[in-house]
């Protein structure tokens, strides 16, 4: 199955519903598929449903990204930048959120190829949303304004301007790879920037395919570049460029701690970090219990548990927890793992090999650490990256399934019995992303939401999001909000622009 590593020329997949996808191969430079300038090297996807190979693609190296930064550099001065109009910026965009609405099927069939996650969930959500998120954006893009601050009333103003930041590196991960690409790609365009955009190596194809509707939907060259790249090479790459002015970056803590190091050590380029997360989420005694188990199994198993926020550290209050464990295990049990190419399939393969076996080390140490497993926990025979929802009860706060992100569909439930015990727990975590709480009790809910150290807190719900309200992290789970209005000030510079237009020197 190997190719050229210096070809660029695109291959064609086949998806299980029989639908060819033809998938450019190369690097996306000033709206052309490039060979790399001086490597041979190839990323080689996978299926992580069937562990087959799908295809090999050009893997960029240091020096392309130079070269991307270049387009983007020359397209940040000549035909974007303080060249374009919002409201040219909002058409443009929102004709690529038309085209993608167009091919939301192909695309989730390839990113269910690449990835996993079912057509259904790709195509109804990932897709959906990323669309949205490019109208939402589109809808910003001419409203981008400053401020007018009188100094005195007749000699001085001041004048802020939001202008666009510059050149964006922008380095995503593998769990939502069309929908970071979005979040990423949308608000960076609506403030002007330029992008150079490194996917994850274990799934490339989608923004690769992407790229194709860039050119389709008329920005000029140099705008969006897309480099496929291994994270030690490309991320690294992006994150000391020195005409880089900004990277933005969604991934592990680890990574995000180098990338913010590198930007320390090259041009101290502005950085925004999600990384990652031990969610917890609380089951107070006056909760609706079949609503909350049905919240906790959705905020532990949604895309397997390969999710920043995933609720993986439940606690429940002990009057009720025997109850809503039964519960709850009946819920997950309903959660159908499998291909993602059944429609009635809820949660699809493990993304990779490595992520499937750093998970069945978790699952290990629950054993050997003494969590009792109710559900799940045992391997599945035949190919394919499956993780079964799996429950831990009886945890206690130092198993390293209740300290670590596990990223995978696992779940520690533990006790607690009163508020304040409840609280201590849930913020016993270097994290702080998501966090949740069902209560039917108003003042306990705001009472909980105030206490609770999480860059968002759901109540009564788990896991949903939307792209007008801001989404990130505390403590070590990130710097920086992406999404709603806040993501604006990730992409601008503010200047002020002091005015005399009165006063004379002596
Ligand atoms: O992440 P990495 P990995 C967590 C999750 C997972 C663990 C490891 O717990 O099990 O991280 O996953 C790029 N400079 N999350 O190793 O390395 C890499 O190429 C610059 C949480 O896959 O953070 C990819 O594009 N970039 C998470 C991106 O970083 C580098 C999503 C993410 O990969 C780089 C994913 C470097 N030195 C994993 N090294 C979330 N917050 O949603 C790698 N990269």
């Amino acid at each position: 199955y190997s190719t050229h590593s210096t070809m660029a020329a695109p291959v064609t997949l086949t998806s299980l519903s029989g639908k060819k996808i033809t998938v450019p191969t190369g690097l996306f430079i000033n709206n052309e598929f490039v060979p790399s300038s001086d490597s041979q090297e190839t990323i080689n996807c996978v299926n992580p449903a069937t562990e087959e190979p799908l295809c090999s693609i050009v893997a960029g190296s240091a020096k392309d990204i130079d070269l991307a930064v270049q387009a983007a550099r020359n397209a940040f001065k000549t035909t974007w930048g303080k060249n374009v109009t919002g409201f040219e910026r909002s058409r443009l965009m929102n004709k690529l959120a038309d085209l993608m609405e167009r091919d939301a099927q192909e695309l989730a069939e390839l990113e269910c190829l690449n990835n996993g996650k079912p057509v259904r969930i790709a195509r109804d959500f990932d897709i959906g949303d990323s669309v949205q998120c490019l109208r939402y954006y589109a809808g910003w893009a001419d409203k981008i304004v400053g401020q007018a601050i009188d100094i005195d009333q007749k000699t001085k103003i001041a004048i802020t301007k939001h202008e666009p930041i510059g050149v964006c590196g922008q380095i995503i991960p593998w769990n939502y790879p069309i929908m970071m690409w979005a979040w990423k790609v949308a608000p960076a365009l609506a403030c002007g920037c330029t992008i150079v955009m490194k996917p994850s190596e274990f799934t490339p194809l989608t923004a690769l395919k992407l790229s194709e509707l860039i050119v389709e939907a008329g920005f000029p060259p140099g705008v969006v570049n897309t480099v496929p790249s291994f994270g030690s090479v490309g991320g690294a790459a992006l994150s000391s460029h020195l005409d880089v002015d900004k990277v933005a970056f969604t991934g592990s803590t680890v990574t995000g701690r180098r990338i913010m190091e590198s930007a320390a050590k090259s041009n101290l380029k502005k950085v925004s970090l999600e990384l990652g997360g031990k969610s917890p989420n609380l089951v107070f005694e006056s909760a609706d219990l079949d609503q909350a188990a049905s919240w906790a199994a959705l905020g532990i198993l949604y895309n397997t548990g390969q999710d920043c926020t995933a609720g993986s550290r439940v606690y429940v209050q002990d009057t009720v927890y025997d109850k809503f464990i039964e519960i709850l295990v009946e819920k997950a049990k309903a959660t159908v793992v499998g291909n993602g190419f059944d429609e009635k399939t809820g949660a699809g393969p493990i993304v990779s090999k490595v992520q499937y076996e750093k998970i069945w080390t978790y699952i290990d140490y629950g054993k050997s650490e003494g969590a009792k497993c109710v559900l799940g926990g045992e391997k599945r025979s035949g190919k394919g990256y499956y993780v079964d929802p799996t429950i831990f009860t009886d945890v206690t706060p130092s198993m390293k399934i209740v300290k670590d992100e596990i990223f995978g569909p696992v779940l520690s439930v533990g006790k607690f019995s009163t508020e304040e015990e409840a609280i201590k727990l849930a913020n016993d975590t270097p994290y702080g992303l998501g966090a949740g709480l069902h209560s039917n009790d108003a003042n306990q809910c705001m009472r909980v939401s105030n206490a609770l150290e999480a860059g968002t807190v759901w109540v009564n719900q788990y896991n949903l999001l939307y792209n007008n309200v801001p989404f990130g992290g505390k403590k070590q789970s990130g710097i920086g909000r992406e999404l709603g209005s806040y993501a604006l000030e990730e992409y601008t510079s503010v200047k002020a622009i002091q005015w005399n237009y009165g006063e004379k020197l002596d």
